[in-house]
């Protein structure tokens, strides 16, 4: 670990911090208090702590030179959006999409569990920047956690340490972040959102979204709301590249809900010969007007928390490029090589291995040996298709804007917004089926709009009138054109009817090109479809009857659709923009 006089200079650069973390540490006991520089050799050290005493497994350094495994509670393995609050003097300014408390019961409840909690543990100060230490629109915070497993990961998905605090200092300003991970009683866990003092609280978990505070809880709730107020998003979506043969090349967003192919799409391997993506993210982007009108968009993070079943050489090869070495895994297979494994990771399962949870494992043990929220850590730059404008401090400006989700039926592989307010009400009427990303059932339609349903910190009807109000805020030639995706419809055996994944670059080549002008499309009630001869099948050898299937309006599924948004939107009362509603009475009108 560093020495102690490195630990005097962090400590006394910033005195609202150093007050912070005194009032903090007599709250909570700590044995010790550790400021983190950030450095590599305070990552190793840390690391190599942790391992010796056991609460990280070193991985076969041959095959993964430089990771390890970290198992979680076995209660403690997704978000919990049931027990995730956001906490405003007003109820209505959270919405119907936020579970609330007021601030001063929140605060009370909180810091009961706090008090002492810390006894026998060391408090680590972890300052980090969200977004490139240079770029004005990145945002600061610290947090303050008794997890190390915490901090080795804030030091791989933020910028961390010296120069965070430095710009912190330059700033006047942090989003205050507290997290213990207590006794990881569920009874005891909670995680709540202090948006009007720029506070966050986190209790009784040391999982990603729950414990990462500066991933969903600072990039996305509390960044929301700054958003709104200066006039910028904060969204969850992946930002990539995409070149054309031809050597064109355009930037694209997409938001699709947790665990439905962001990461997957973000740096995807196009079977499309020619055709290139690079990538710039996977997860959040903080969307601006540039100077010349046009929307740019920046990634705040450095790292991928990613999703590991399903993660393969086939899959997503530069995924299985960038966790090679100097990764984090959590609640995967440990084989007797040491090596990592998991359910269709593409290599055979080994005959024997300890599971997530700890134990004896076999592939006829009738049991999955990964958690399905199983997840990888890895940092961002050695990802092998890494744009060269990832740390860009202005963004790039973004062609497109896809929105998707997990639609078994009716809502086809790819459809084209007529204008922005088609676009936004596409974005608010998303539904998705649940995943193993956050507690609770799988597989149920819900609707998730903008994949913002989990991570909006405000009003979510606000939400819709902030993204509509992008039509007054530059010119509408500038916008990006607005696509709505689904790769997850399925036959009546329940089988895929697309094959996805480095497939998706057909679906990509259509937008790119629909974005030049090019490419050909037909206008339907639901929106501009491509012709059949539009999109790029060749090779595919798809039966014509599931090509047609992919691309047609399904009319009484689509009158269900409308009925169920209908229902949704009801949920906001008179909150909800007229031109969303005007845009769902057209649909109904279009579809007789
Ligand atoms: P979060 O990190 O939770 O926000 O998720 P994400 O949106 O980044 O999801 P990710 O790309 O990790 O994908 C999650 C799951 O969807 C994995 O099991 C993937 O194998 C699967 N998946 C991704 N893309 C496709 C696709 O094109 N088709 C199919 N059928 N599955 C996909
Ligand atoms: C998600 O659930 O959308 C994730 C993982 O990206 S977490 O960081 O836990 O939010
Ligand atoms: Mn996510």
């Amino acid at each position: 670990m560093a020495t102690a006089p490195q630990h005097v200079t962090l400590a006394s650069m910033n005195r609202d911090v150093a007050a912070w973390v005194e009032e903090v540490a007599k709250l909570t006991q700590p044995q010790k208090v550790y400021w983190c520089d950030g450095s590599d050799s305070e990552f190793a050290a840390l690391k190599r702590e942790l391992v010796a005493d056991k609460q990280l497994l070193p991985l076969n350094p041959q095959s993964f030179p430089g990771c390890v495994l970290s198992r979680s509670h076995p209660s403690d393995v997704a978000r919990v959006e049931h027990l995730t609050f956001v906490c405003t003097k007003n109820k209505e300014d959270a919405g119907p999409n936020n579970h609330w408390l007021a601030p001063k019961q929140a605060h009370a409840q909180m810091d009961a569990l706090f008090a002492g909690c810390m006894q026998g543990r060391t408090l680590y100060v972890v300052p980090y920047c969200m977004g490139p230490i240079d770029s004005p629109f990145s945002r600061c915070g610290v947090e303050i956690t008794d997890s190390a497993y915490v901090v080795l990961n804030m030091q791989l998905m933020t910028r961390m340490g010296h120069a965070a605090l430095e710009r912190i200092t330059r700033d006047g300003t942090f989003v205050r972040g507290l997290h213990s991970t207590g006794d990881l009683n569920p009874e005891r866990r909670f995680i709540m959102h202090f948006p009007e003092e720029l506070s966050i609280k986190s209790f009784g978990s040391g999982y990603g979204g729950n414990a990462l505070l500066g991933k969903k809880c600072l990039a996305l709730r509390i960044a929301s709301v700054v958003a709104k107020r200066e006039g910028w998003m904060a969204e969850h979506m992946l930002i990539l590249g995409l070149t054309s043969p031809a050597g064109k090349k355009h930037y694209l967003a997409a938001a699709f809900p947790s665990a439905c192919g962001k990461t997957n799409l973000a740096m995807m391997l196009p079977t499309l010969p020619g055709w290139k993506v690079t990538c710039l993210g996977d997860d959040i982007a903080w969307i601006r007007v540039g100077k010349d009108g046009r929307l740019y968009a920046m990634n705040p993070e450095t790292g991928f928390f990613g999703v590991a079943p399903g993660t393969s050489q086939k899959s997503n090869p530069n995924a299985v490029a960038t966790f090679a070495r100097n990764s984090i895994f959590t609640n995967v297979v440990l084989t007797p090589d040491e090596d990592v494994w998991w359910e269709e990771m593409g290599v055979a399962a080994p005959a024997k291995g300890v599971d997530w949870e700890g134990k004896e494992w076999t592939p006829d043990s009738g049991r999955k040996g990964a958690h399905p929220n199983s997840r990888f850590t890895a940092p961002a730059s050695q990802c092998p298709v890494i744009d060269s404008d990832w740390q860009n401090p202005e963004g790039v400006p973004l062609s497109a804007i896809l929105f998707g989700g997990r639609r078994p039926n009716t809502i086809p592989l790819v459809n084209e917004a007529f204008d922005w307010e088609h676009g936004v009400f596409m974005g608010s009427s998303c539904g998705s089926e649940t995943t193993a990303a956050a507690l609770g059932q799988a597989g149920v339609l819900r609707r998730d709009p903008f994949a913002m349903l989990p991570f909006c910190g405000y009003n979510m009807a606000d939400y819709f009138a902030h993204w509509l109000s992008f039509a007054q805020r530059t010119e509408r030639n500038k916008l990006p054109r607005v696509y709505f995706v689904n790769w997850f419809r399925k036959d009546a055996g329940g089988k895929w009817l697309w094959p996805g994944y480095g497939e998706n670059s057909r679906v990509l080549k259509w937008i790119c090109e629909r974005v030049e002008g090019s490419a050909k499309s037909q206008r339907t009630p639901i929106g501009n479809l491509p012709t059949p001869d539009a999109l790029d099948t060749s090779g595919l050898n798809m039966s014509n009857g599931d090509a047609e299937a992919l691309t047609a309006v399904d009319p009484a599924g689509w009158k269900k659709e409308a009925e169920d948004i209908a229902a949704y939107y009801a949920k906001f009362n008179g909150k909800l923009p007229a031109a969303l509603k005007n845009q769902l009475a057209e649909l109904q009108r279009r579809l007789g």
